[in-house]
């Protein structure tokens, strides 16, 4: 098949609002959902349904959600290449979540990693907090997605979704396709300003400080990465050594913005006086990155129509996928409305 003709890849990528899009959620991921928009069709939910398995502010949950969707137009997604809808807007995600939770056993659930972590140590734990890896599947299965981008903390939830997917084709005739998890590049996860051996997290407890916002002014911006942890050697170079992981991170940052090689950065840094120099310049390119990002953020923004039009165009395309996959699976258990 001539390459122009081959089936692009379906990729489905969420993302929660669970706070303001930071520095790695775009460097790590939406960049790259960006670039790739021409080459795959990328279904992007907002997946607010998520987010609430922690309790939210309700009027600061949908403050975030519009927020999100419009920092993911500023970031560079087409709204005319990629469909960025909302997840509870798209209620086949939660009928089809329902059934796939009536054949899933519950086991399959309690070994999730990321269960067993975040329910430690809690007193009351939620359903929710079990069953969404089911909801995350269901997002997946109801798109016919061939790939899901995620870090290492979610690949097991893409594999729990195949496992879904499988024993739903066996009981029932052949139905979902098997996704893959895609693993980012290595490099591109930013860790946390304060603690450079933890992930940078917009839902972080004391966020100032440990990420660099989306929406950060310049000031706010120099003033994280000036108190950046690093360590007492003062060399500026990549290193897997623990002890240095605070430089190897703000290089790593400074990598992946320019787009240079491991050498070319060591070499821009060789005249460096010190870390000092070295945060200011990463500052400098960090704030040259968000800077027009936040102008296409704050236009967007100031024009709610255009937004909310924006928004009912990605819903009504996730519609067209989403309710004709849910009628199917409906049919093949025996609850459509078909009386023949
Ligand atoms: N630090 C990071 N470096 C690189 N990529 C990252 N991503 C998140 N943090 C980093 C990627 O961003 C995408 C969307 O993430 P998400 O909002 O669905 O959930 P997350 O991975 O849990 O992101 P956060 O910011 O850490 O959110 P909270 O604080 O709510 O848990 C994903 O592709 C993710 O890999």
């Amino acid at each position: 098949m001539p390459a122009s003709k081959a089936k692009k890849n379906r990729i489905l990528t969420g993302i929660q609002p669970s706070g303001d899009m930071q520095l790695g959620n775009y460097l790590g991921a939406v960049k790259n959902w960006a670039k790739n928009q021409d080459i795959q069709t990328n279904f992007i939910p907002v997946v607010d349904l998520h987010t609430i398995t922690v309790k939210q502010d309700p009027q600061e949950l949908k403050k975030q959600t519009f927020s999100l969707v419009a920092m993911l137009f500023a970031c560079g997604i087409d709204p005319e290449k990629s469909t960025v809808f909302i997840q509870s807007h798209i209620q086949a995600h939660t009928v089809l979540a329902w059934i796939l939770s009536c054949t899933t056993p519950i086991g399959w659930l309690e070994r999730m990693i990321q269960y067993k972590e975040k329910s430690h140590n809690q007193e009351r734990v939620s359903a929710g907090l079990l069953t969404y890896p089911i909801l995350m599947a269901a997002d997946i299965l109801i798109y016919d997605a061939d790939e899901v981008p995620v870090g290492e903390d979610q690949k097991q939830h893409v594999e729990l979704t195949r496992d879904i997917a499988e024993r739903f084709n066996n009981l029932y005739g052949e139905t979902f396709v098997l996704p893959k998890a895609i693993m980012p590049e290595v490099g591109a996860k930013l860790m946390g300003l304060d603690n450079p051996l933890i992930k940078m997290s917009k839902s972080h407890a004391h966020v100032r400080g440990h990420a660099i916002r989306m929406l950060d002014d310049s000031k706010e911006i120099e003033r994280s990465i000036k108190r950046a942890v690093t360590d007492s050697y003062n060399e500026i170079r990549f290193s897997n050594d623990k002890e240095r992981a605070g430089v190897n991170n703000l290089l790593g940052i400074y990598q992946v913005i320019t787009g240079k090689t491991v050498k070319e950065v060591e070499d821009d840094f060789k005249d460096a006086r010190g870390y000092g120099d070295l945060k200011s310049r990463v500052a400098g390119v960090v704030i040259s990155e968000v800077e027009p990002v936040q102008k296409r953020y704050y236009d967007l923004l100031n024009d709610p129509a255009e937004l909310r039009r924006l928004i009912q165009k990605g819903d009504n395309s996730a519609k067209q996928y989403a309710e004709p996959k849910l009628a199917d699976v409906l049919k093949k258990i025996g609850l459509d409305r078909d009386g023949n």
